[in-house]
């Protein structure tokens, strides 16, 4: 892969939150934002709801509520460790192997040796904050199902 574009565009912003139906009320009823999915997702041990509004064109970022579906997950962890508050940042990729690839090249280290399955039977994989300016950064490359 040359030096063009890496990523499409912020695919979405990960919240961590105790709880997804309290979050899904307030955040449906303060501040307006519509449910547009919602899956478990066991692998990754989260219960989660994608948000956006009535408007939400495929290009448009979305915001993804991520509740723990146990005190092994990661999302507990980091409740416990930082409070509720902003966990990740997601950017859509369209191979991500390619991407992958590409990051690895330029030492970046991602936590998984292949991507696994994310909303709506993305591929996905992460990179560790370390090796991210201090920010968990999510890569999606989306399944046919969502987007
Ligand atoms: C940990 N750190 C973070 C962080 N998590 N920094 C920024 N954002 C985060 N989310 C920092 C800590 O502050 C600490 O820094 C260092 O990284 C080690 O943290 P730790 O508390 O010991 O945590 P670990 O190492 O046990 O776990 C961190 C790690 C984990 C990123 C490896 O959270 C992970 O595997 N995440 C990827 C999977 C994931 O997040 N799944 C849930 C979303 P100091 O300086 O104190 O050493 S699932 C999802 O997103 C799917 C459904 C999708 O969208 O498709």
């Amino acid at each position: 892969m040359d030096n063009s574009d890496l990523f499409i565009c912020i695919d979405h912003v990960g919240l961590a939150v105790p709880d997804l139906d309290e979050a899904i009320k307030f955040h449906t009823e303060v501040f307006g934002w519509r449910v547009l999915h919602r899956e478990v997702n066991e692998e990754q041990g989260v219960a989660e709801a994608m948000m956006g509004t009535g408007a939400q064109l495929p290009e448009n970022a979305q915001i993804q509520l991520l509740a723990p579906l146990n005190e092994n997950s990661t999302i507990a962890k980091f409740i416990a460790k930082n409070g509720p508050g902003m966990q990740q940042l997601c950017y859509r990729v369209a191979d991500i192997d390619a991407v992958s690839a590409t990051l690895r090249e330029r030492g970046v280290r991602l936590l998984y040796p292949e991507p696994k399955t994310g909303t709506g039977g993305a591929r996905i994989n992460f990179v560790h904050p370390k090796d991210a300016g201090g920010v968990l950064l999510e890569l999606t490359q989306p399944g046919n199902a969502d987007h």
